[in-house]
This record gives structure tokens, sequence and C-alpha cells, in this order.
């Protein structure tokens, strides 16, 4: 009887029926929407609290709106007024020394009510920068440091690459309190967001682009030099702390961490964020401050993904005078693209969101939505700090000491990126780790992994779908995380005894793949099984022989800005034969997937859980939903295939694939008899 129970409830995991005591995101960190009237458009792009506990809302249409009680508290609506509008996209928003300020496209405004009617009569420009014009051009800020400085960050425009085509864009800028401008660093591409942590270093988020491989936060400090050599223009100007110039930077392909050991002044991220994973365009950063009650994570950072309308939670540690740690889910779900993020007066944490122009998996354009805590602690990975030989996992709750023990519980590999003028970086040099010994803290909250071998400037991804909490058996909330070891530390090892060999040994294939839907990134090197779409014919770059008359229908396909397609209905004839050139003439990596009826969804839906492996397979996910697709293209770039308009009229919905594009860059083939 209780081996056919343990059977029965081995059979519903297999078959991905999720633990009962499986905690939810929903359940422990519930998300309440603020109401927007209809008649404003609140595309946040900056956000602050006054001292009245209002919050100060500016968005990417030059307004900036004052709401009253966004806590609904007494079941009453929040208020919304106006206080000042005109500007030109405001991407930043700041209540700063008893006023308020903000960036506009090319300055630095100070706002204020001077008769006292709760609408701004004075708009000071209080610095204003050069631009070129382009759209890309975004500015970012302020944000008073610990100096009592405003920092503000310029970002590249966009013209096939990114190119600082006006002074000081693609640099962090610091202001006096007289407004004097001192440039800091430079070496940003798309500087979004940047806040300090408990001791008051500053941290930027930056998005994957040209010679950045993925999303990543990096502590920036004066004289840095962050990666895209386009900034260093301006390197040789006076005032300017940066050594570098742009002769300085080699293009390689090689990790940022081995160029950097060569090219002193050049900085690595603190913590990558793995693209398509952990999200795609990171975002708003938000410390967890003394201010916020979201669990038991203070001292942290969340970060926000304006794509997958999600927030992660990094753990930051110093090692050797470098920080360093690990990025960890935390709360997916959000209505639009998080962009912004505040504590409230009461702990919560407001979230402020825009998806236009950059599409994002949360559906609406805009939207403001209040995170908050239950009191309900979650099961996590609270932290995980370096070790000698490797990690030690400290958790929110005692583990299961036999699921902590067993090998087979765990799963580790390393990866990096590469570093080139290229848009982005597949995941290279990909191994799997072993475990050699586990130690258990007598509390059972922390377990030390001790592993074959660390690799310094690597990405660890650390997954952790086998442990259970002590008694109840629960699984862990989020089972997987990524360490960027920059520095190991010194210290004594532990030495393999019978005492802490593991049992079990570690997964090493796919078995366990599709048992969990947190399961996403594929670590075994050696997987080579999967066979990707291109060997099911599916990306057919030659005219097919049997085309004696060539394609009947030649399609142009190309991009407009926005993450659009520029030609989304086509009516062809069942059985055409067809030759599509899709050109990428956008800023983005994007790819033309043609689906069956109704699976355009569907598809987009996979790919998000390719992980790892999404970049290797063009983010073609191997379905038979898949009826035809191109590779994924870089900006500039096209492809052209070749394939046959099935047989079965209907409409064939065709997508870009690359993670959280599907939602808004799609269109349609109608094929008919
Ligand atoms: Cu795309």
């Amino acid at each position: 009887m209780k081996n056919s129970k343990y059977l029965l409830s081995l059979l519903l995991l297999g078959a991905g029926i999720v633990n009962s005591n499986a905690q939810t995101e929903s359940q422990i960190f519930p998300i309440v929407t603020v109401p927007i009237p209809k008649e404003i458009a609140l595309e946040v792009g900056g956000m602050t609290f006054l001292p009245n506990d209002e919050l100060a809302v500016a968005t990417r249409r030059g307004e900036v709106w004052i709401i009253t009680n966004p806590y609904m508290k007494d079941g009453e609506q929040p208020k919304y007024r106006l206080f000042a509008h005109g500007m030109h996209e405001i991407l930043g928003l700041n209540y700063i020394k008893g006023d308020i300020y903000l960036t506009q496209r090319a300055e630095l405004t100070r706002l204020r009510d001077l008769d006292g009617d709760g609408e701004a009569d004075e708009y000071r420009t209080m610095y204003s920068w050069p631009l070129s014009g382009n759209y890309h051009e975004y500015a970012y800020g302020p944000m008073l440091d610990k100096d009592g400085n405003m920092v503000v960050t310029l970002n590249l425009g966009w013209i096939g690459f990114g190119e600082s085509m006006s002074k000081w864009h693609g640099w962090m800028l610091k202001f006096t309190p007289d407004f004097t401008m001192k440039p800091f660093a430079t070496g940003f591409r798309s500087p979004a967001a940047f806040a300090l942590n408990n001791n008051g270093d500053v941290f930027y988020a930056e998005n994957q682009g040209d010679w950045v491989g993925s999303g990543s936060i990096t502590h920036v400090e004066e004289g840095d030099f962050l990666g895209n050599p386009a900034g260093l223009i301006w390197a040789d100007q006076p005032g300017s702390p940066v050594k570098l110039r742009k002769k300085d930077i080699p293009d390689t392909g090689e990790p940022k961490y081995d160029v950097a050991k060569r090219v002193p002044g050049l900085k690595t991220p603190s913590v990558w964020i793995p693209h398509s994973i952990m999200g795609n365009s990171t975002s708003g950063i938000l410390n967890y401050s003394d201010n916020g009650n979201m669990g038991p994570f203070k001292g942290q950072l969340f970060v926000g993904d304006q794509a997958q309308s999600k927030i992660s939670r990094v753990f930051l540690e110093k090692v050797k005078g470098v920080y360093q740690g690990m990025v960890f889910p935390f709360r997916e779900g959000f209505s639009s693209g998080i962009l912004r993020m505040n504590w409230g007066s009461d702990g919560s944490m407001l979230v402020g969101m825009t998806s236009r122009g950059w599409s994002s998996t949360g559906k609406e354009e805009y939207g403001l939505q209040r995170l908050t805590w239950s009191g309900i602690m979650p099961f996590e990975v609270q932290t995980v700090k370096a070790q000698p030989d490797g990690f030690e996992l400290e958790f929110t709750m005692p583990v299961d000491e036999k699921t902590a023990r067993n090998a087979g519980s765990y799963k580790l590999s390393t990866f990096t990126y590469k570093y080139h003028h290229i848009y982005g970086s597949p995941v290279i040099n990909q191994s799997p780790r072993n475990i050699k010994a586990i130690v258990i803290s007598p509390d059972h909250k922390r377990v030390r992994l001790v592993l074959d071998s660390l690799k310094e400037g690597y990405i660890h991804e650390i997954r952790t779908e086998g442990l259970r909490s002590k008694g109840d058996n629960t699984p862990l909330l989020h089972n997987y995380g990524y360490y960027t070891l920059n520095k190991i530390p010194d210290g004594e090892k532990v030495v393999a005894t019978a005492e802490n060999k593991p049992t079990g040994s570690m997964q090493t294939s796919n078995a366990a793949q599709g048992m969990d839907h947190h399961h996403m990134g594929n670590m075994t090197a050696t997987n080579s099984k999967i066979t990707g779409s291109t060997a099911a014919g599916k990306h057919i770059t030659k005219q097919p022989i049997s085309w004696k008359n060539g394609p009947d229908k030649t399609i142009l396909l190309g991009t407009k800005p926005g993450l659009k397609f520029d030609i989304t209905n086509l009516t062809l004839k069942a059985g055409t034969k067809v030759k599509l050139t899709f050109a990428n003439t956008d800023d983005m990596l994007h790819n033309f997937v043609l689906t069956t009826p109704g699976a355009g969804n569907v598809v987009g839906e996979m790919v998000m859980k390719m992980g790892l492996d999404g970049e290797k397979y063009d983010f073609v996910p191997n379905s038979a939903k898949v009826l035809a697709h191109t590779t994924l293209l870089q900006p500039g770039k096209s492809d052209t295939i070749y394939f046959t308009v099935p047989k079965t009229p209907g409409i064939y919905p065709f997508i870009c694939s690359y993670p959280g594009h599907y939602t808004v860059m799609k269109g349609q083939i109608k094929v008919i008899k």
C-alpha cells in the first residue's frame, strides 16, 4: 500500500501536478491594481512620494500627476490631479530637498507650485544637455547620491548600433548642489535605472544590446567604463575622469571578465541577469530599505523588468572589495511593462508601468499596481554566499535533511557571455559543476555546497528543485537563481568526509525537465539531443529542387519601430510556394515564425520556457505548431526562407518569437482555397 501511494505521488509529480504544499507568489505577495481614470494615459516614466504621502507620477507624455490615497484606504478611490504638463518624455522624477525634480529628454527640470494652488507654475531648467534628435536619446534621473549630488544618466542614440551623437550621451553625470555638472562614468548603453544600496553605493541597470551580452546591474564608481565604447568619444573632454579611449577596447568576443583583466577601467557587472530567463530589459531598481515590508529580504535589491512584467530579487555581497551576488525570481504577473518602483508609507511597493513602444508580457499599455506582503513566510533561498570551494545557501526556513543531503536535489552549471559590438550574446562556455560535499548547519537553515571547482568571472546557475522544507515538505517558492562570481573568497575549504558525502547523484540529464513549470534552464553541456527545428526542415534557405518554376510568390517583410512587422495581413492561396525575405531594420533582435492556426501565443509562451537554450535555437521551439521560420536576426540583417502555404484554409499567425515580443510583434496569413 505504502509503495503504491509513493508511486502515485511520483506519477502525479511527473505529470506536472503541483505539490499541494506548494506556495504561490500570489498567495504570499498579492498584487493590488490602483485604478486609473479612463481619460488619463498614465505611461509611467518616473515616480516619487511627496512628504504628505501623495504619489507623484511623471509620464512619457510629459505630464506629472499627483495621486492622493494610492492605497485605497477606507475603500476610497485614489484621486488624480494634474500638476504639470507639456514636457518632453519624462523618464525620471524625484522629490529632493523640498522640490520636485525630473528629467526631460534635454534637461534636468525643477517644478514649483509658487501660488499654492496645487499646480506647478514654475518649470525651471537646472541644466540642459545637447540632443541630436535621435529617438533613442532617453534621459533618466535624478537621484540624490550619498554626498548630496544629483545623478542623471543619458542614453545612447541608435543608428543601427548605439552611438553617442551628442555630448555626454552614454554617460552618468553628477550635479553638485549649485548644479555644476561633473561627468562621472561612461560606457552606458541604456541605463534606465539606478539606485543606492544600503551602503550608499550606486548600482545601475543595463539592457541587453550592442556590447551588452545580457542585462545586469553594476556598481558604478567615478571614472568607470561600463562597456559600450560609444560614449568614450567624450572621454578626452575637460572634466572627464575616464582614462580609456575607444581604441583601447578590443572587439574579440571574449568574455567581458577576461577583457577587463587586461583593460583596467573596464567594469564588469556585479550581477548578470540572464537574458530571456530572468528578464529582457532590466528597468527599475529598488533598495529594500527599512521603508519596505516585503518579506525577509531586507538589504537586498528588487529589480524590475520592462518586457517580462516581473520583478527579480538581488542579493549582493562584497568579496575582496568587489560586489557580486545572486539574482532570484521574485514576483511575476504585473499588468504592463515595469519601469519604476517606490515604497509606500505602509511598506507596500508601488509599481509604475508602461509598454508603449517596448512590448511587455503584461498586456496593458500602462498601469499602476501595488505589491503587498501577506505576512506568510515564503520558503525561499534567502542568500547565497560565495565560499572558497563553493556556495553557502541560506534559507528563510529550515530545510529537510534528507532532500538537502541528496545531490540529486541540485543542479549547477557555469556559463558567460561574449563581449563584442554585436547585439546580445549566446550563452557560451557552459559546463556542469559537480557537488563533492554537502554541509548542513545544525539549525538546518544553511547548506554549504562544496563543488569540484568554481569559475571566477562566470555566472553560476544554482538549481534547487529537489529541496523541501523541514516538517511540512514544502517545495521552494523559487528554485533557481544565478550567482555572478567576480571573486573567489579566501578561507578554509571543506574536507570531503564520509559524513558530508552527498547521497544520490546529481541530475545530469533532462529527465526532470517538465516536472516543474519553473524549470526553464537546461544546464547539461552535453545536451545535443534536442533537435532544433532546423533539422525538421522548417528553415529552408535554398529553393527546393521540386520548385521547377520558382516561387509563386515573393514576399519582402520588414520591421517598423515599436516592435512591429511592416506587413501584418497577407492573403495567400493554399499550396502557394513562397519565397520570403525578412529584413530586420529595427534596433532589437527579431525573427519570423509561422505557426499553425491559433498557436501564435502558445509558441510565444513555449519560448519563454526555453531558458538558457533559447538563443541557441534562435528562440524557435521544437514544436509541430511551428511551420516555418527565419533565424534570429541582428539589427540590419536579413534571412530568406522558402515554404509552401498549408493546404487547409484558415488563419495562420506569424510572430517574432524573441522572448516577450510575440504579444505585439505579430501578423497573420489568411489561407484561402
Ligand atoms: Cu522581435
